[in-house]
């Protein structure tokens, strides 16, 4: 087999068209209609849950928590639930249905029949566009329950009504990690244990969504879950294997023309790279090839536009480090949505024709989009203490050792009668010296002339480097040597956003 031949081989085995034959087969052989009657003619009520397009491991996870769930719920359990594919899955998912269909209710979305569907059960869906053909059910089904964790704008408010809101009978949306969480919390309270390959599923699932309990918007919620789950006995062996992302020959090809072809540029401190890819046709699971991306650049803000034959896929991915970086904002002005951290959008060929745009240009206008967000760079200046803790020049070691005690710092800037910044003390050389039976001789004897400082105009960038690799406390100077205030560790903690509380300002620096 030549190597063009096993790329087509590779494309057509990912085309979503025969994805979905692969992980939705038809079962129309095992509904034997009883004698004198025809298939068609029986009515064959059910519930259905379905997962988005394309699922992912929290949609069929939770589709799959759900309809045990149902199974266990005596106002739904008098009829079988079946688990629906609408279109597709990720390769990741697909490759653990070809080892596990056969133990999940799965069912093709052509053996139902609208009119046979009781409860509808829609799971990590952001909007009726997820849910492809089987969006028509919404309009039939008796009851529509709808359970996500997809959080719209501020984080504590969940998401205004919309196609699929309206359509709902019951609305679930809470600020949890993954949608799989929200059901497997129901399992347990109504004692519902899962087998193991379900409990693995679920897990893979909490995993997904929450990179592994890593992600910004995992909740301890998410981890209580996961923890009961491995309890349930879900399999470590089973996880190592499916839970990991193989990157398929195509992605491969398509991850090494992107690091030659990626541009990084960094707008107020803040690195925003972006790459265009052509592929002839769709191809699934680019978003774990723009994440590997965004490990190997590490910018902070990664961007794919990638051009097929139906249209440009914009994919993007931020760490916590892009505060101000709000991806789902960005991607719901091409009408796609997602997180903060991690969105996409899916722009039609004709949109991206009409706008006389390629791929190239639909990325720039969203990357000027990211890039707007970011405010000002902020200076040291704005976020100094002014209060400063100081010692004079001439005050005495045994002073000065008072001082440090009464502020618990290990390090002091001293100056002079006019405020100008003359050195730094450091609580070891004070107790050096107390011990030589030097407590009366005066600071300037032993403090540190050499003192790293900036100006006030000095950018927080400049000055997390200064903080990380050089002193953690920094003073801050006029150009004749005023002292004007001093930035500390803490203050770059805090201004990245890494904990909600922390000690009052450079108390702790
Ligand atoms: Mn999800």
């Amino acid at each position: 087999m030549t190597g063009a031949m096993r790329r087509r081989l590779v494309a057509a085995l990912l085309s979503p068209l025969l994805a979905r034959s692969l992980v939705c087969p038809r079962r129309r052989q095992t509904r034997l209609p009883p004698p004198g009657a025809s298939a068609t003619d029986m009515p064959e009520p059910c519930n259905v849950v379905l997962t988005t397009t394309n699922a992912d491991f929290d949609s069929l996870a939770a589709a799959c928590a759900l309809a045990s769930l149902w199974g266990h719920d005596e106002r739904k359990s008098s009829v079988p639930t079946h688990v629906v594919l609408p279109r597709g899955a990720l390769p990741v998912v697909q490759r653990f249905l070809a080892y596990h269909k056969h133990v999940l209710p799965l069912r093709g979305f052509k053996t139902i029949d609208g009119a046979d569907i009781e409860a509808l059960g829609v799971v990590d869906a952001s909007s009726a566009a997820r849910l492809g053909r089987s969006k028509q059910w919404l309009k039939v089904a008796e009851t529509v329950h709808v359970y996500d964790h997809h959080m719209q704008g501020d984080s504590s408010k969940p998401r205004e009504e919309d196609d699929l809101g309206a359509a709902a009978t019951e609305l679930v949306v809470e600020p949890v990690g993954s949608t799989t969480t929200l059901i497997v919390e129901r399992l347990r309270s109504a004692g519902v244990r899962p087998s193991v390959p379900e409990a693995t599923l679920y897990v893979l699932g909490i995993r997904a969504d929450t990179g592994g309990l890593t992600y910004e918007s995992t909740t301890a919620r998410d981890a209580a879950a996961l923890t009961w789950l491995l309890r349930c006995g879900a399999s470590q062996a089973a996880i190592a294997e499916f839970g990991v992302e193989r990157i398929s020959e195509t992605q491969r090809e398509i991850l090494s023309t992107a690091l030659k072809d990626v541009r990084t540029e960094t707008y107020r401190g803040v690195s925003i790279a972006r790459v265009v890819c052509r592929t002839p046709d769709y191809v699934p699971g680019l978003a774990a090839v723009v994440e590997e991306l965004l490990e190997l650049t590490a910018a902070d803000v990664m961007l794919m536009a990638a051009e097929h034959g139906n249209g440009v896929d914009l994919i993007g991915r931020a760490r916590p480090s892009a505060v101000s970086v709000d991806l789902r904002d960005v991607m719901s002005s091409f009408g796609g949505g997602g997180h903060a951290r991690a969105a996409a959008a899916a722009v039609p060929l004709d949109a991206v024709r009409s706008l006389d745009e390629g791929a190239q240009a639909t990325l720039d206008a969203c990357a000027a989009l990211a890039r707007d967000m970011v405010p000002p760079e902020l200076t040291a200046q704005v976020i100094m203490t002014k209060d400063v803790v100081t010692i004079s020049a001439n005050a005495t070691v045994a002073d000065a050792h008072g001082t440090m005690k009464a502020s618990g710092l290990k390090s002091v800037p001293v100056v002079d009668g006019n405020d100008d910044l003359r050195g730094t003390l450091k609580l070891n050389d004070v107790i050096r010296a107390e011990k030589k039976g030097n407590a009366a001789q005066k600071v300037r004897g032993i403090m540190r002339t050499q003192v790293a400082s900036v100006g006030p105009e000095t950018t927080v960038g400049e000055l997390e480097t200064i903080l990380v690799t050089t002193v953690g406390r920094v003073p801050v100077i006029t150009d004749s040597g005023r002292l004007l205030g001093i930035v500390t560790r803490t203050d770059l903690l805090r201004l990245r956003n890494y904990y909600s509380t922390l000690p009052g300002p450079s108390a702790s620096g």
